[in-house]
């Protein structure tokens, strides 16, 4: 098939931007990716920084569809659960699913880049690195004009249609909405973030023996090496300072700390928080004020820091925003994909995800109608606009529960209701967390069950301070009433 298809042009080789290349060069098609920064693999990623982020089941199935899941799997820590530390000390694991096939994975975000470039590369696709868009014509071709990044000057590309996987401040997205407005609104969370770093080895000060492999650790959890026994963080030869099969939260009320484990045994911690009021970024200018926070805050996990004053102060402020857009596509033209159509807020760990999803749909419809993108760019929005526009909604709702996550006993008792019900219906009441992080099932699809859910425990719950005033024969009744089994 691959000489009557059109050649494709992608801006940005991002996540999202290399998964489409992958997926379109072994279906045949002639792939062009246009990055604006330079080849990681020659670079080094994010300035020897290590920042990851979490894979769950849709963007697995993604790596699956791409080849790439042996490798990635590899690179990743299992994460059972989060970690709840509380502010008297006491920590908590409560885990994500059934058992350990229902875990997430904390990824590198620079090696899963190169290990996706790479796929790409081998799969036909060529790269242009250090290609900075600055402009687009849209006549009868689409004319693309790139800022040389390394060298200067601007180089010029002409295609047939352009697909833009230029994440949130897409240089592609602006283009098109000067030729036809998007109906874009960009939404500010209001808070803010920060990245910090746990060595590995780090032992709240405390001198240790170093990893005796010389960082490649056995506590790496590679699929199937996966070591037994929770405690292996007070294991003396691991090179992790806390549990590194979790993920980490120390909720604080209106802000938070999170951490994700690096397979080197390090550990990447965000503050998030508002940037007015009190506590805020603006009232804690610098790293003095940040460490005072932390000393009353975070008392636990600031031993655990010794380049707190430097990683404060040397790491950026980052931004938060959600994107919304009424249109993704200026007819066969132009597409607008990942997060340059539907940036989120990260607090569901599904920006990515849901960009691979984007990206499986794209190929897809473009394999079985490369001849009419106008056709193909319409239906691709059709089906996943609604989805990205429930995640983003599950999204700004899970902030607000992974940061006051022990406060409301109204809360509480709907959680361990829900608890109660999911083990009592399996595949008919399953928690709005799993639909989103285990199964496949469209995103609108799960934020609706989960609303039918809420509604349900809320009216159980109703009056009721424990959990044994409740029918549950009722409840089981009500269950199968309004929810349908989901498909096996
Ligand atoms: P990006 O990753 O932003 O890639 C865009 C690419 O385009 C970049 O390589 C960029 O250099 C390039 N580019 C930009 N402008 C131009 C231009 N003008 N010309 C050429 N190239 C250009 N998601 C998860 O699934 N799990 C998580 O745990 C998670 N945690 C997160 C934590 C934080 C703090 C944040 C902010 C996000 C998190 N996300 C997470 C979301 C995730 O990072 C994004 O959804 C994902 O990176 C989107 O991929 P993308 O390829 O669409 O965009
Ligand atoms: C995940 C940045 C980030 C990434 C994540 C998650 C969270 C909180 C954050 C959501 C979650 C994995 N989450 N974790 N525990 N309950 N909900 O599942 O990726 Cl802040």
């Amino acid at each position: 098939m691959s000489r009557s298809n059109p050649d494709i042009t992608i801006v940005g080789g991002g996540l999202v931007g290399a998964l489409l290349a992958t997926l379109l060069a072994r279906r045949g098609f002639a792939v062009d990716v246009f990055e604006r920064r330079p080849d990681p693999r020659q670079a080094g990623y994010a300035g020897g920084r290590s920042i990851n982020l979490a894979l769950a089941e849709r963007g697995l199935h993604g790596l699956r569809l791409a080849g790439l899941t042996d490798e990635v799997m590899r690179l990743a820590v299992m994460m059972r659960g989060r970690m709840v530390h509380h502010r008297d000390g006491r920590s908590e694991l409560l885990r994500y699913g059934r058992d350990d096939s229902e875990v997430i994975w904390s990824l590198n975000r620079g090696r899963l880049n190169v290990a996706m470039i790479d796929a790409a590369e081998q799969a036909g696709a060529r790269f242009h690195f250090d290609r900075r868009l600055d402009a687009a014509e849209f006549g009868e071709h689409v004319t693309l004009r790139f800022h040389d990044e390394a060298g200067g000057g601007s180089h010029e590309h002409v295609a047939t249609f352009v697909v833009g996987a230029d994440g949130a401040g897409s240089a592609l997205r602006a283009a098109m909405n000067a030729v036809r407005p998007l109906g874009e609104r960009i939404e500010p969370l209001g808070h803010g973030y920060k990245e910090l770093e746990i060595p590995a080895n780090a032992k709240g000060g405390q001198s240790h023996f170093s990893n005796a492999k010389g960082g490649q650790s056995h506590f790496s959890m590679a699929a199937g090496f996966e070591r037994t026994g929770a405690k292996s963080d007070s294991d003396p030869l691991s090179p992790f300072a806390i549990e590194p099969n979790a993920l980490h939260i120390w909720p604080r009320g209106n802000y938070m700390c999170i951490a994700l484990p690096n397979a080197e045994g390090s550990f990447t911690v965000t503050l998030f928080l508002a940037n007015q009021g009190e506590p805020s970024f603006a009232t804690i200018p610098d790293a003095a004020a940040a460490r005072a926070l932390f000393e009353r805050d975070f008392a636990d996990l600031l031993p655990l820091l010794p380049d707190f004053d430097q990683d404060f102060t040397a790491n950026p402020l980052g931004v938060l925003s959600t994107l919304y857009l009424d249109r993704w596509h200026l007819d066969g033209r132009a597409v607008l994909i990942g997060d340059a159509a539907h940036a989120m807020v990260p607090f569901h760990g599904q920006g990515m995800n849901c960009g691979f999803e984007d990206a499986v749909e794209l190929a897809d419809l473009l394999a079985e109608h490369a001849d009419d993108t106008a056709w193909a760019f319409a239906e691709f929005e059709r089906r996943r606009k609604p989805n990205a526009e429930a995640i983003i909604a599950m999204a700004l709702e899970n902030y607000v529960e992974m940061r006051d996550s022990v406060a409301d006993p109204q809360f509480l008792l709907r959680r361990d209701l829900g608890r109660v019900l999911a083990e009592r219906h399996p595949g008919r009441f399953v928690p709005r967390y799993s639909m989103v992080t285990f199964t496949r099932m469209p995103y609108a699809q799960a934020f609706a069950r989960g609303a039918v859910q809420d509604t349900l425990l809320r009216e159980l719950t109703q009056g009721k301070s424990h959990l044994d005033e409740i029918d549950l024969a009722q409840a089981d009744a009500l269950v199968c009433e309004r929810l349908t089994p989901l498909a096996a």
